[in-house]
């Protein structure tokens, strides 16, 4: 690893991006301030970062795998190899970040849709990121010990599994915590406060993880709620809520990091807002951004979590441009072998594809694929 960072020379400075940080770059109050450490031209606003070189690193390569990885499918779904996907682009921040903060011997990460960095770096394999975005069934069978559950298309659908998940381990005395991701338009979602309720009157060991990308399909934050923030939701539950910039990994992992500690230590919950904004699709059928007025999407652009990561990185002397396409490299190739291994797999007939619903096939299922099978 190259020397450490001249940390002289990065001063804390006022944000530029809007956003307040606080010296320590941690905050755990329902104010209003969104914890910045790092802001988008790459200097700390923070004292000190909270992760090494070295973790840096290994975040801004899952970052750029995760960016890598969901540009390729939505390649290959536009030449019909792939269902519709959600990609993360510009959002991989919030996934990487808060992934970083688990303890995989312990910790459960439980996506949406559009984590898919985070999932990766957390230990998916690549093959089976690929498969599932081609509707195999074998892309959503998790590998025994990696502790994730399968992304879910239903908005808000997975909160009630990940709080039941929480709750069961605090029930049976283990150290483990679950991060749940969803989008701000899940707020919306009675599954949303149920799970809230309960895991704050329970004290479940869970963080949810609400990324507000602006974007609901079309409709925007603005909309989708009368609060001023989705975070200050949380007081109505009895549990903190915090706002983090979440384009900034290191303020992701520290935020993540203290709602980790504080569920351990048998505390309860903690809602976490990251700001962020979808730099892609909303999904392969959506082209959300028809809606966003002109001129946002490029403002965000500036804000880009990958590059501002590499910006620190490369006043460290960490980060260069020789690094740079040896990573790229690096990754096209993963991202070949993987690819050529799940298309190697056979694909799933009807009636693999709909075995795994429900623990026993319901006749109405059944009926479909006989209707099916009939077909010529
Ligand atoms: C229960 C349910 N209702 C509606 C939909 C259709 N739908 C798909 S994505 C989406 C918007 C979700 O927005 P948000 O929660 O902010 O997450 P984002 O897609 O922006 O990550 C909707 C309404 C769905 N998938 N599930």
């Amino acid at each position: 690893m190259a020397r450490p960072p001249n940390r002289t020379k990065l001063k804390p400075k006022d944000a530029s991006d809007g956003v307040r940080s606080t010296p320590s770059g941690r905050r755990e109050t329902l104010s209003p301030s969104i914890v910045q450490i790092l802001d988008s031209k790459g200097v700390l606003t923070s004292k000190s970062a909270p992760l090494s070189e070295a973790l840096m690193l290994e975040g801004l390569r899952a970052m750029l795998l995760g960016r890598r990885f969901d540009e390729r499918c939505v390649n290959l779904q536009r030449r019909g190899l792939m269902v519709t996907l959600a990609p993360g682009i510009g959002q991989e921040a919030c996934s990487v970040g808060s992934a970083m903060a688990l303890e995989r011997r312990t910790d459960w990460f439980v996506p949406q849709y559009r984590e898919a960095a985070g999932q990766l770096f957390y230990g998916l394999p690549l093959a089976q990121a690929f498969l599932w975005h081609m509707g195999s069934p074998l892309g959503f069978l998790i590998p025994p010990g990696l502790r994730m559950l399968p992304f879910q298309a239903a908005v808000a659908g997975q909160i009630p599994h990940a709080v039941g998940l929480a709750w069961g381990l605090a029930l049976q005395k283990k150290p483990g915590v679950v991060v749940v991701h969803f989008g701000e338009g899940a707020t919306s979602q009675g599954d949303f406060h149920e799970s809230a309720n309960l895991a704050g009157v329970m004290k479940a060991p869970v963080i949810f993880f609400c990324q507000n990308n602006y974007w609901a399909i079309s409709t925007p934050s603005k909309l989708q709620t009368a609060s001023t923030t989705f975070a200050e939701k949380a007081r109505a539950y009895g549990f903190p809520g915090v706002q983090v910039d979440g384009n900034d990994l290191l303020a992701v992992y520290q935020v993540t990091s203290d709602a980790i500690k504080r569920a351990r230590s048998g505390l309860g919950p903690t809602l976490i807002e990251a700001i962020t904004y979808r730099l892609g699709m909303h999904t392969t059928a959506d082209d959300g951004s028809r809606c966003e007025p002109p001129g946002m999407r490029d403002a965000w652009r500036l804000k880009d979590p990958l590059i501002r990561l590499q910006l620190y990185l490369k006043q460290c002397g960490v980060w260069t441009e020789k690094l740079g396409t040896q990573m790229e490299q690096e990754i096209a190739s993963e991202l070949d072998r993987a690819w050529q291994s799940a298309q190697a797999e056979p694909s799933a007939s009807l009636a693999e594809s709909l075995s795994h619903v429900f623990a026993e096939m319901t006749p109405r299922l059944r009926s479909q694929i006989e209707a099916n099978l009939e077909k010529p």
